[in-house]
This record gives structure tokens, sequence and C-alpha cells, in this order.
């Protein structure tokens, strides 16, 4: 087992990870930058670096002074939490050739599923559902052309190197293709620069339902059951849940062994999540892989009694999984909220900033993971997260409850937060019927002004 683990990554992930190796009894040394040298969780670690200035650039990105910074701590291994280098392929085979253990798959399985393009094909060639579309990346606008008229449109034109929603465009007839084509593949190349794309089928308003999946050295893989993260807004998750109200006992199982093969075929060996659409009629669609440990794993931590962050630990370290397929147990529902200092009646824009007082709630079935404290100042150069509120009880409208009774004790003093939208989206009645899907936050919540705490009540 590891001896000592350095941290390259800041905030409630920071905390979290130092909180795993605590009870695995392994060391902690965590990198900061200037920013963050007020952090809390610093006090927490058996040691800390200071590695550059504010700028993520310049610190918790600059690949050779967190290096330099693991190579003076003597460490056994990096764990890079969720951002900044978590899917960096390079930053893994430096890792590898400094003999410094990654706490994540291997460089090769981050570069051929950090290749949208290349991660679908590895899906179609384990058998997984793929939605219809191109083989492989598409080079010129006849071929795309080809492409839409064999598939119908609406269409996607997606960066082979994107994720995450960037890099994408829709097209529903021939002309807004080729526009939509040249533009996806500029903005491709200046965002992360390749310009290649791929062309599929645009599911209209899917729900976003995605698997968690842990990996061995063996081979074995096991999946622990799905998130429904549908509750977004532009690519911002705001509530998680599992189970997700729209899948039965019998999809999980369809999904699940999916996800298993998928993983398999990536030779996945560490936590990972594949990601599906699934539609009205409750067909699912792979459309991709994230190759690191998620800010929403707690939910999965919840349902199924797992410490995801001590099991990428152990698997990194080169353990055997601790259970089988058929020991998985899910218990109970989990609902998560991402508190975000951001203003919803300013189009969810990031106000950082001083904290005055800082009152987590608490009690029965309440779970928070957040580095935020009464007099803690949100620094700007990062994203906005103060911390992540989760609710587990027996069934989801418990956990509704339960989270409802949460938002409403927690104190935040100093900065808008996204507690007021959590609380009207968790009251309103198709999200308590369970049906909504990505498009439900634009639909009912989008520029509209976001009532406060007190009227909404
Ligand atoms: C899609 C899609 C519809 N059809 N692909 C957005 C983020 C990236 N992970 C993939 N995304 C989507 N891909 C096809 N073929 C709709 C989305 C999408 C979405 C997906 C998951 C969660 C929220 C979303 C919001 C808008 C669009």
């Amino acid at each position: 087992m590891f001896r000592r683990v350095l941290v390259a990554n800041r905030g409630e992930i920071a905390q979290r990870i130092i909180r795993a190796c605590r009870e695995l009894g392994i060391e902690t040394v965590v990198v900061y930058s200037e920013a963050d040298a007020d952090a809390i969780y610093l006090r927490q670690a058996d040691e800390t670096i200071c590695i550059g200035p504010a700028a993520a650039a310049k610190s918790y990105l600059d690949i050779p002074s967190i290096i330099s910074a693991a190579e003076i701590a003597d460490v056994d291994a990096i764990a890079p939490g969720y951002g900044f280098l978590a899917e960096n392929a390079h930053f893994a085979e430096v890792c590898r050739s400094c003999n410094i253990h990654f706490i994540g798959p291997d460089p090769e399985t981050i570069a051929a599923v950090g290749n949208k393009s290349n991660a679908r094909e590895m899906a179609l060639s384990a058998g997984a559902p793929v939605v219809p579309g191109s083989d492989g990346p598409v080079e010129d606008e006849q071929t795309a052309l080809t492409v839409a008229k064999e598939i119908g449109y609406p269409v996607m034109i997606k960066a082979s190197s994107g994720g995450g929603g960037r890099g994408m465009r829709i097209a529903r007839n021939d002309p807004s293709l080729i526009n939509g084509f040249h533009a996806a593949r500029a903005e491709a190349e200046a965002a992360f620069g390749d310009p290649t794309v791929y062309v599929e089928k645009f599911v209209e308003n899917p729900r976003h339902v995605e698997i968690q999946i842990l990996g061995d050295r063996d081979g074995n893989v096991i999946h622990l059951g799905e998130r429904d993260c549908s509750v977004q807004r532009r690519h911002q998750k705001l509530i998680e849940e599992s189970p997700s109200p729209s899948v039965s006992p019998e999809l999980r199982a369809r999904m699940g062994a999916a996800a298993v093969a998928i993983a398999k075929k990536a030779k996945y060996h560490n936590a990972g999540t594949v990601e599906f659409l699934l539609d009205r009629a409750g067909d699912f669609y792979f459309i991709e892989v994230n190759a690191r440990i998620q800010v929403e794993h707690t939910v999965t931590e919840m349902v199924t009694g797992l410490d995801l962050i001590q099991q990428q630990i152990l698997l990194a370290a080169g353990e055997r999984l601790p259970l089988t397929q058929d020991e998985v147990r899910f218990q109970g529902h989990c609902i998560e909220c991402r508190i975000n200092a951001e203003d919803p009646s300013k189009d969810f824009q990031p106000s950082p900033g001083l904290v005055e007082l800082f009152v987590p709630p608490g009690g029965p079935g309440v779970r928070v993971d957040s580095h935020v404290y009464s007099g803690y100042r949100i620094p700007p150069n990062y994203d906005s997260m103060i911390g992540k509120l989760l609710a587990h009880r027996s069934t989801r409208t418990e956990a509704i409850r339960t989270m409802l009774r949460a938002l409403d004790e927690f104190i935040i003093q100093g900065p808008p937060t996204t507690i007021p939208i959590q609380r009207r989206i968790l009251n309103h009645s198709d999200f308590r019927a369970g049906d909504h899907d990505t498009g439900f936050v634009e639909r009912h919540y989008s520029g509209q002004p976001v009532i406060s705490m007190k009227e909404s009540r």
C-alpha cells in the first residue's frame, strides 16, 4: 500500500481525499496555490507545499511544479481528484515515468476514452447501444451530409476532443449542418487544438443517466448503479440522485452490463463513469466515458455504502475489487444538491467572496461535503462550488423532504447561492413525479427571477 499520497487538487475534493487517506493510514501532502493559502483542509494534511500563484495554469495545472512537489515530499502516488489534471493522459504518463502512481486509470485508457469518437467506436465494438451516427471522425462536409441523410435530422456535430458539452452544434437541415460542421471544427481547434468532429443523431430532451464503474488491475469490473443528472443548466449539474426515477431494476441491469463491457474494452483500472442518454421510449445510448472520480460520486457512496475515494486509492495500489457484482447492494434513495456561490437571479453569475457565516445542516440522513467555514473567502479563480449537500433516506419522497429541510437549515451568509432554485426544483410537481429531463431547468427557470428564500416558503 501507499505510505504517502500527494493531493493535486483543492476545495472539497482535496479535503475528501485527505479524509480517505487518513482512514487508510496514509500520510497526505497537499499542494496549494497562493489563493488557497487560508484553506482549512491544509491543517488536516501532514504536509503542505505552495506550488504557485492563483492562476490554475501556474499552479494546479502546472505539471513540473506538481511533480517537483511530489519528488521533494517523496510520495508514492498522486490523487488528481476531478477537473485540473484528472483526465490528462500526458500527466498520468509523466507520473508513470517518475515512478509515481497516478490514482486514476492508465494513461492509455485516459487517451482512448478521451477521444470521444474513439470511445464511441469502443462502445460499438463492446456491443453497447450507441446513438446512430458516423463511423469515426467526419473529415469533410460532404461526408457529414451523407451521414445526416442516412440517420435523418436533427443531428449533432461533436468535437472528438470535446466533452461536457463543449464544441457541440445541433443541425436540423443541410445548410445548418454545413455551417455547424465548420463552426464546430473551428471551435474545437481553438478550444482543444484538435478540429476533429463526428456526427450523431440528436436525441431531443434526453435524461442524463450515468453508471459508476470500478475496475481492478486483474480486469475485474463492477458497476455501482446509476446516477440521474438530468437536473442541470448549461452542463452545470444542480441536482443528482440515485436511483434514477426512470430506471427500473431490469434497465439498471442492462445499462450496468453495457457500462461494464465498455470499461473492459477500455482496460479500465480504477473508478470511472459511463454516460448514457435515456430517451422517452426508455431506450438508452452510450455517449461518453469520464475517466475520473466525479463530483457526484458521493451519491453512489450513500446508496452502496462504499467509500469510492478509498477504492480509487486501493485500486491504484494494485488491490483487487473487494466485492463481486452480486455482492453490490443498493440501499435507499440519495439526492445531492451542488451548492454553488452563484446568483440564480443574475443568470447564475459566479459570486465569489467572503462567507460571513457558514452553518451547515445536520441530523438524520444528511451529509455535507464542504471545505467552507465562517470567515472563508471563496477565491474568484476557480469554480464556485461551496459544497455538496446530500440527503439519504429509504424512499425518494423522504429524501426530497429531508433535502428541503436541510436546505432550509443551511445558513450561508455572504454570497448568493443556488439554494433558492434547488428548493423550487424539489417542490416542482414534475420533479416530484420524476418526470424531468435535461431540458427541465431551461424550460421552467430560464430568465425568470428566482424568488428569495423567504418568499418561496
Ligand atoms: C447529446 C445530446 C443529444 N443527442 N448527444 C451534452 C454534454 C455531453 N456530455 C453530451 N451532451 C449531449 N449529447 C446526442 N447525440 C444531448 C446532450 C445534452 C446533455 C447531455 C447530458 C446532460 C445534459 C445535457 C444537456 C444538453 C445536451
